[in-house]
């Protein structure tokens, strides 16, 4: 990676939302810097000022000052205001998935990062994606937490066991940049590192040409739906079609035996394949298996890219629930957030 920048070891500007990132970070800077020389300055003007210079002296009374009491909240909340407005859009451009992005599938997984294209390829510690494109990760990981970062595209955001996050970005410069784990995960977590590749359209798509494998998520999933796991002779059509139908159901509604409802999205897929029992569909019978232990990550990864595209919906689903900022281990709950694409 090089680093053109003005300040030494400060890592490049290689995304679109990068600037935003290095401005607010910039503003608090210049807040910090801007309060702390006055404060400095006060606290060796009134050390001299005040000195002691007669035992017990009383000082002279001083009764408030409207003005200088609005004037020190005024100024105080206005310039909050500014870092939590600065702070709410480069939240809400990060973190609220774009419509139009191609789809890539992360998992993690002591001590390396494992990395699908919807396309097939396969990758491990290296992602490689055209310039200038949405590129939207999901990611989950097989064993503790970790955290996706790539300091270049000033993104990150942490992969967490049993649930799905997402992260975007859109490279705006080719070149290589470094991707990290941005969480403490065990012996070798310094060492789970990679690069993510950024190209020109047609070396990227010379690149996919090399490294096509023939099968992509979603044929793997009708692999294991149809011949490996047996879900098919109960989900298929037909006289002996026992489990609820497949077919158009993401973005819909799904009702529950005993109330409740909730929109189908990925997560709910995948905890319909691990904990059947915990959302039973209304109309059915509590008979399907479950397949805790028996799908990794990456062919749980494979069944919900298929039963998406039953639902005629690629990689490019709508937005998903943000993510929650990275390091912050209090889960946020929010993943059930509507998800009205179809
Ligand atoms: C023994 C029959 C059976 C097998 C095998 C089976 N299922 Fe199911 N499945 C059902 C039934 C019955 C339901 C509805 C009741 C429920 O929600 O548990 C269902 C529900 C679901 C749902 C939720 C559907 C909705 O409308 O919300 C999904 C997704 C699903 N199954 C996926 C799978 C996958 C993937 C496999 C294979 C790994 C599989 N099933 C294997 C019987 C089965
Ligand atoms: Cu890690």
């Amino acid at each position: 990676m090089q680093t053109n920048s003005w300040i030494p070891l400060f890592p490049d500007q290689a995304s679109s939302f990068a600037w935003q990132v290095d401005a607010l970070y910039f503003y608090l800077i210049a807040i910090s810097v801007a309060f702390m020389i006055p404060i400095v300055a006060a606290i060796f003007f009134f050390v001299v000022k005040y000195r002691e210079r007669e035992k017990y002296a009383t000082p002279e009374e001083m009764h408030g000052s409207i003005v200088l009491e609005t004037v020190w909240s005024i100024i105080p909340f206005v310039i909050s205001m500014t870092i939590f407005l600065g702070g709410a859009i480069v939240y809400f451009t990060q973190y609220r998935m774009p419509d139009n992005a191609m789809q890539v599938y992360v998992v993690g997984k002591q001590w390396m990062w494992k990395i699908q294209h919807e396309t097939g390829q396969r990758e491990i510690n290296e992602l490689h994606v055209p310039v200038n494109t949405k590129v939207k990760l999901t990611m989950t990981t097989e064993d503790v937490l970790h955290d996706f970062s790539i300091p270049a595209f000033r993104t990150k955001a942490d992969v967490v066991p049993g649930r799905y996050t997402y992260l975007w970005f859109e490279a705006t410069k080719p070149g290589k940049y470094h991707l990290y784990c941005a969480e403490y995960c065990g012996l070798n977590h310094s060492g789970m590192i990679g690069s993510v590749i950024v190209m020109d359209q047609p070396d990227f798509e010379a690149w996919l040409q090399g490294n096509a494998t023939g099968t992509t998520p979603v044929e793997q999933g009708r692999d294991l739906f149809e011949n490996k796991l047996g879900c098919a002779s109960c989900h298929q059509g037909g006289a002996t079609q026992r489990g609820a139908k497949l077919e158009g159901i993401y973005g819909k509604e799904v009702r529950f035996v005993g109330g409740g409802s909730t929109i189908v999205d990925d997560e709910y897929l995948r905890n319909s394949i691990l904990n059947p029992g915990s959302q039973v569909v209304e109309g059915y019978q509590p008979i399907m298996p479950t397949f805790k232990g028996q799908v990794t990550e990456e062919q749980l990864v494979s069944l919900v890219a298929y039963i998406k595209s039953l639902s005629g919906v690629t990689g490019n689903t709508a937005a998903q629930p943000a993510a929650p900022a990275a390091n912050t281990s209090a889960g946020t709950g929010s993943n059930t957030a509507a998800n009205s694409n179809k």
